[in-house]
C-alpha cells in the first residue's frame, strides 16, 4: 500500500512538474482582434493581502489534454502574478478515484486552496469535505462536482448550448439527423451542457425537425473519438451532423468525416491551434466555438485568492473585483443540468471561422 502511495505521488509529482514546465501561451491582445473576441488575459493589481507564502493547487481532468494545459499555464500564470506557488497535479487517469488520490496528497501536503476540474458530479465530494474541514478554500473549473464553494464555468451552459443547437440547426439547413460526440460519460460539464441542448430543442419548436440520433463517448481520447466518429458515420447513414461539446472529439469527428471524403458536417467546440485546416468555408466545419482557456486558469486563481481573503464566501449574489480589475458576480447553481455548485462565468462562447482561426491558433 505503502509502495502504491508513494509511486502515485512520484507520478502526480512529475506530472506537475511537466505541466508546470510547459509554454505559455502569449495572452497578448493582436491589433486585429475581432470586437468579441474572447476575453483576453489582463494584468493584475499588485495583490498586498494573504499571498506571501500561499500554495494553491490545480488538478484538472486529465493529462495529456493540451486544453487543461493551457489553463493550467493560466493558473500558473496568475499565480505567479500574485506571488503564490503553483502545484498542478494530473490524476492518472480519467476515474473520480485517480482525482480522489491527487486530492488527498494535497490535503497532506497541506496546500492552502485546490482547484478541481471534476471528472463526476458526485463523486469526490467526501474528499472535499475533508479538505475544507482543514481550512483549505476548493473550487471547481471546468467541470463542476457537489462540495466545491464556486465553479469557476467557462461559459454560461445555456449560452453554449444556445449555439451549439443554433450551429447544427443551420447545418442540417433546418431538418434531419444528427448526433453528440462527447467525452466522458461522468464529465459533468458534458452532460450539463447535453441536457441544456435537450432542454432547449423542447422548448422551440423551430427545432423540431431535428433528429438527435443518438449520444456517443470518446472518453476525451483521440483514437476512441475518432473511432466513435467512424462508427457513427457508419450506423447512421442518414446523419447530416456531428455535434461534439469536447475539443478532442470536435477535431477527431473532423478528421474522421474529412479521412472519409463524407458530406457531414462537424458542429461543436475546439481548440483553435488543433482544428487549422477543418474551420472556414469549404470544410467539414464552416465555424466552430470556444471561450479563452487561459481566463479560466486566471479566474480560478482570483477566485481562491477572494475566497483566502475573506471578500466573498461563494455564495450567490456576491461581487468581487478579480485580480484582473474585472468584477464577476456569483450565480446561481443549476441542479437542473447536474451543476450543484454556485457560478461564476467566464465569458461567452467565441465563434472562430477561416477569418480568424490562424490568428488566435497562435495562442491556443
Ligand atoms: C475538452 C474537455 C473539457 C471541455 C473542453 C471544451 O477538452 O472535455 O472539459 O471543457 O473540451
Amino acid at each position: 500500500m505503502k509502495k502504491r502511495i508513494a509511486l502515485m505521488m512520484a507520478f502526480v509529482m512529475v506530472m506537475g512538474f511537466t505541466a508546470c514546465s510547459g509554454k505559455t501561451p502569449s495572452a497578448e491582445q493582436p491589433e486585429s482582434a475581432p470586437a468579441e473576441a474572447p476575453a483576453e488575459a489582463e494584468a493584475p493589481a499588485e495583490d498586498t493581502e494573504s499571498s506571501g507564502g500561499l500554495t494553491f493547487a490545480i488538478v484538472p481532468k486529465q493529462a495529456g489534454n493540451e486544453y487543461h494545459e493551457v489553463i493550467a499555464n493560466g493558473f500558473n500564470d496568475a499565480c505567479k502574478e500574485l506571488g503564490v506557488t503553483p502545484i498542478v497535479q494530473y490524476p492518472e487517469d480519467t476515474s473520480a478515484e485517480a482525482q480522489i488520490t491527487v486530492i488527498n496528497n494535497l490535503i497532506a501536503q497541506k496546500v492552502d486552496a485546490i482547484a478541481i476540474g471534476a471528472n463526476d458530479a458526485e463523486a469526490l465530494e467526501g474528499t472535499i469535505k475533508t479538505a475544507k474541514d482543514q481550512g483549505i478554500v476548493v473550487v471547481t473549473f471546468d467541470s463542476d462536482t457537489k462540495g466545491s464553494q464556486v465553479f469557476v464555468n467557462q461559459t454560461a451552459n445555456d449560452a453554449l448550448a444556445q449555439v451549439l443547437v443554433d450551429s447544427v440547426l443551420d447545418m442540417t439547413d433546418g431538418e434531419g439527423q444528427f448526433a453528440v460526440l462527447s467525452a466522458t460519460s461522468t464529465a459533468t460539464n458534458q452532460n450539463a451542457w447535453i441536457a441544456a441542448m435537450e432542454k432547449l430543442i423542447a422548448s422551440d419548436d423551430k427545432y423540431s425537425k431535428l433528429e438527435w440520433v443518438t449520444t456517443v463517448y470518446g472518453d476525451d481520447e483521440d483514437q476512441k473519438s475518432y473511432d466513435e466518429a467512424e462508427s457513427l458515420m457508419t450506423n447512421y447513414p442518414d446523419l447530416k451532423v456531428i455535434c461534439s461539446p469536447t475539443c478532442v472529439g470536435y477535431v477527431a469527428a473532423c478528421k474522421a468525416v474529412t479521412n472519409a471524403g463524407s458530406d457531414i458536417k462537424v458542429a461543436g467546440v475546439g481548440m483553435p491551434s488543433w482544428s487549422l485546416g477543418y474551420v472556414g468555408e469549404g470544410t467539414c466545419s464552416e465555424y466552430m466555438y470556444l471561450w479563452n482557456p487561459i481566463e479560466i486558469g486566471n479566474l480560478t486563481v482570483y477566485t481562491m485568492q477572494a475566497l483566502l481573503d475573506g471578500d466573498i464566501t461563494g455564495a450567490e449574489g456576491e461581487t468581487y473585483t478579480a485580480a484582473n480589475g474585472k468584477e464577476y458576480t456569483i450565480v446561481a447553481p443549476d441542479e437542473s443540468v447536474g451543476i450543484y455548485s454556485t457560478q461564476v462565468i467566464v465569458g461567452d462562447p467565441f465563434r472562430f471561422d477561416g477569418s480568424n482561426i490562424e490568428e488566435w491558433a497562435a495562442k491556443f
